[in-house]
């Protein structure tokens, strides 16, 4: 069952009806203001923090689900019927409903009773604010007379405190009103002179701005008050629930269209004594703001210009292969996915609050791998920003605040991987920009002191050399990639379970899984100190990645797999020897990626680790919908193994087909040179693939989700938790990268494709380095350049050794022909 259609070619997903399985949602902004929206208009803004900087409510978990957005009402003022062109809240059946996700931008259109309309939701770039652009067509044969009413919740303070304090909230709220524009200036008594603002391009027959009095006594956003009665009082909030409203009436010819211009939007001034004195809010500096962007015409160009901007980064990476699922998410919406989770790391979703986590260090690390191709100084910065919260034993806070960039002390840190993701999210950025510079930037502690980006580097490497077990393993600390895996959650007491600083530190837990992501990310420093020139450390780092590589081909192997742990009591997880959880899937993707046991089979009959470590996955793990994490799942808690054991089987941790691991077998396997399993992988979990089966797969067909249900889950296949997941950098790696094969390095550009056999080959057009490289991919014997046999690859005619591709200067266009062996 579908739900909508792809339409590649403006790049929108078109939803076709309201009641999708879940919301469909989609993103708003680019730089520091943002919203989510659904497809029938639901979600929430805020300004760079979704916690400390909220600008309009949103109730979770609510019934009917989704309800509280950005609002509109229409009401034909003969009959006084109403309704809303979005569907919800008001869910009167529409004539004709459709709803445009785009990039950046979504546009509801329907029409009820002849008045058709299209609001266009976007945030223009650069700026602190949101238009909805409603045009309203009469398409009767006679006059009409409608007004159209807004709606927003205000919520301009700290989003925690707003689903808690209402011994406070509820008196601290405070409104004005001017020439038509609602202020909502709450806080800004003690905070600073800055407020939201709701602003309308048309007279106002009436506004409200106390909740209730637009709504009603006990009535919900379906049926307000102010509405069916056609009429607002002009209500200005003070305490309670500060809410905006605008009421605007419009008489339309047969045939005629209106446009109406509706602002949202997030000020502040600079520090003012004077204002601050008098405790008036300074409106004077966004009067201009307003005026402009009420007008039309700045809105079609802000419009267009973010097209143009979307357009130019489209451009880093175009492909045109012969599977069209891989064409629109590589080209199209993966990257968007891997631009969103880029700028709200795990923030803020259908699934996150936007207030319980900020940035995750690991997941911004991560994010970065699949984004630094696209804007290369704001990645600069977020490797910034992020190596200031490690601490000097090159220990990271888990999360940070994006507004104070601090980290979070509740969550705090001893989560032991974390360091080591910032080697490879710089390793991205260098290989991607070339910009050794940032190595050089001073950048300090959390803790006190400072060093410089490489200092940083090293340190997250030397932490985890600080912290091996007994079998000279990475010890685990609270947790590794698997938040779940608790392993030093242990107590004398039976069936009790804890961490504490103590056992989580006097924990002697191993991950296999640290052990392949330090070697993959010693492997990385040395390059980097090569290219920093120092030989001489690079010699050290690849000793230790070779070092770690023998422990845990000796200590991390299970017999035709990588073991995932041993706990703290010093048994295998992730064993045959286990009853439950015998196999997992990340050491084998990451120990392989690190390229452990790739080469060299002690026994040639039996394969070398890697391809004993991947028949396993095939034969143990994967499902047509995609490889789980675990097999087979937990049935019952496990105290010394932590949260993981915690979920029924099937889902998330345990044993959930869970999509951000899944490329790293994808890469492991193009790695082995099995480009049909490669590819195969990715499409069992590619969401374009899967929009078919809409009614399984229920979240939005144009990103990937964090997790589909396992095959031990009644829901098989149901997907959940979609947008803000690492799935989408990792995916983007694995496709464009290893199996399209198009992969920066440090030395510059590489092709060396490994792509399905049934493939004849493929065209990529790649921006790298200011230069373009038009690629064109085929096999042996489809060309009649005479080479039959081994790969070759020649840059504009000219033949080049091996598959590393000579940097094109700046500006240059360059053709690149790849000929794969048949
Ligand atoms: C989630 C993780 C999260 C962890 C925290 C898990 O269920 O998948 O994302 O970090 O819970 O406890
Ligand atoms: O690795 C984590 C990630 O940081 C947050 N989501 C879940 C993953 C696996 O536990």
């Amino acid at each position: 069952m579908r739900y909508g259609y792809f339409d590649d070619a403006r790049r929108e997903y078109v939803i076709t009806r309201p009641d999708t399985p879940v919301p469909w949602i989609n993103y708003l902004g680019t730089d520091e203001y943002f919203g989510i929206v659904s497809n029938t208009a639901g979600g929430y803004s805020w300004h760079l923090d979704a916690r400390l900087r909220r600008l309009t409510r949103y109730r979770y978990n609510n019934v009917p689900g989704d309800s509280g957005g950005r609002y509109l009402y229409l009401r034909d003022d003969a009959s006084g019927e109403y309704w809303s062109p979005s569907w919800q809240p008001v869910r009167t059946p529409l004539d004709s409903y459709e709803c445009r996700h785009g990039l950046s931008y979504t546009a509801i259109s329907s029409s009820r009773a002849g008045i058709a309309t299209e609001t266009v939701y976007f945030v223009p770039r650069g700026e602190n604010h949101e238009v909805w652009r409603l045009s309203v067509t009469n398409t009767r044969e006679r006059a009409a007379e409608v007004s159209v009413f807004s709606s927003v919740e205000f919520a301009l303070w700290d989003a925690q405190d707003d689903t808690t304090n209402f011994q406070r909230n509820y008196s601290t709220g405070e409104v004005e009103v001017v020439g038509g524009v609602i202020y909502h200036k709450t806080e800004y008594r003690e905070r600073r002179d800055h407020f939201a603002y709701f602003a309308c391009s048309e007279p106002l027959a009436g506004f409200e701005t106390q909740r209730e009095a637009f709504l009603g006594p006990y009535r919900g956003f379906h049926e307000p008050l102010g509405v069916e009665r056609g009429e607002l009082g002009n209500s200005i909030a003070h305490g309670w629930s500060p809410h905006g409203a605008h009421h605007v009436r419009l008489a339309l010819q047969p045939g005629e269209t209106r446009e109406v211009v509706f602002l949202l939007g997030y000020w502040a001034n600079p520090k003012d004594a004077k204002f601050e004195a008098t405790g008036v809010v300074n409106k004077a500096g966004v009067k201009p703001v307003i005026e402009k962007w009420l007008d039309p015409q700045t809105v079609a160009d802000a419009l267009a210009d973010l097209r143009s901007y979307w357009e130019d980064l489209l451009g880093v990476l175009h492909v045109d292969t012969p599977d069209r699922d891989t064409n629109r998410m590589v080209s199209i919406w993966n990257t968007y996915q891997c631009m969103v989770t880029f700028n709200m790391s795990r923030s803020v979703s259908s699934y996150e609050t936007g207030i319980s986590r900020g940035m995750g260090f690991r997941d911004s690390c991560q994010d970065l791998l699949g984004s630094v191709q696209l804007d290369g100084p704001r990645a600069r910065q977020r490797i910034i920003d992020l190596a200031a919260t490690q601490f000097a034993s090159g220990g990271a806070y888990h999360q940070y605040q994006p507004l104070t960039k601090t980290g979070n002390d509740a969550i705090g840190s001893g989560f032991n991987d974390d360091p080591l993701w910032l080697v490879l999210g710089v390793a991205a950025y260098l290989k991607e920009t070339g910009d050794t510079s940032i190595l050089d930037e001073t950048v300090s502690f959390s803790d006190g002191g400072e060093a410089t980006l490489y200092g940083h580097l090293e340190r997250s490497v030397q932490y985890t050399l600080d912290r091996t077990g007994p079998h000279g393993l990475p010890l685990i600390g609270r947790a590794d990639w698997n938040d779940c895996l608790n392993l030093n959650c242990f107590s004398e007491t039976p069936g009790e379970s804890f961490q504490t600083t103590e056992n989580r530190e006097g924990g002697v837990a191993e991950s296999v899984f640290i052990a392949g992501l330090f070697t993959l990310a010693a492997r990385e420093l040395a390059g980097i100190a090569a290219l920093a020139g120092r030989e001489a450390e690079a010699e050290s780092y690849r000793a230790d990645a070779e070092k770690m590589a023998a422990i845990t081909a000796e200590h991390g192997w299970d017999g035709e797999w990588f073991l995932r742990a041993y706990d703290h009591f010093g048994n295998p997880v992730g064993s045959g020897k286990n009853a439950e959880a015998q196999i997992f899937l990340e050491p084998q993707g990451m120990c392989v990626m690190a390229g452990i046991g790739l080469t060299d089979a002690a026994n040639p009959a039996s394969g070398t680790l890697a391809e004993r470590a991947l028949s396993s996955v095939r034969e143990r793990l994967t499902t047509p919908h995609g490889i789980m994490l675990l097999q087979p799942a937990f049935t019952t808690y496990h105290v010394e193994l932590g949260e993981i054991s915690s979920y029924p089987p099937g889902y998330k941790e345990n044993a959930s087909v869970f999509c951000h691991t899944n490329p790293w077998v994808m890469i492991a396997a193009a790695l082995t040179g099995d480009g049909d399993a490669a590819y195969d992988y990715y499409r069992r979990i590619n969401p374009s693939a899967r929009e078919a089966i809409g009614d399984v797969h229920k979240c939005e067909p144009y990103v990937y989700a964090q997790m589909i249900a396992g095959r031990d889950a009644p829901t098989h296949g149901e997907a959940k938790n979609s947008w803000l997941t690492g799935t989408a950098a990792w995916n983007y790696v694995a496709i464009t990268q290893w199996i399209l094969g198009i992969r920066p390095e440090l030395g510059g550009l590489r092709v060396d494709p490994v792509i399905p056999s049934s493939w004849p080959g493929f065209t990529a057009t790649r921006r790298f380095r200011d230069a373009t490289y038009q690629i064109t991919v085929r096999r042996a014997g489809t060309l009649d350049s005479g080479i039959a046999e081994g790969a070759s690859v020649t840059v504009n005619g000219e033949r080049v050794i091996g598959t590393l591709l000579p940097l094109a200067p700046a500006g240059d266009t360059v053709r690149v022909e790849v000929v794969l062996p048949s």
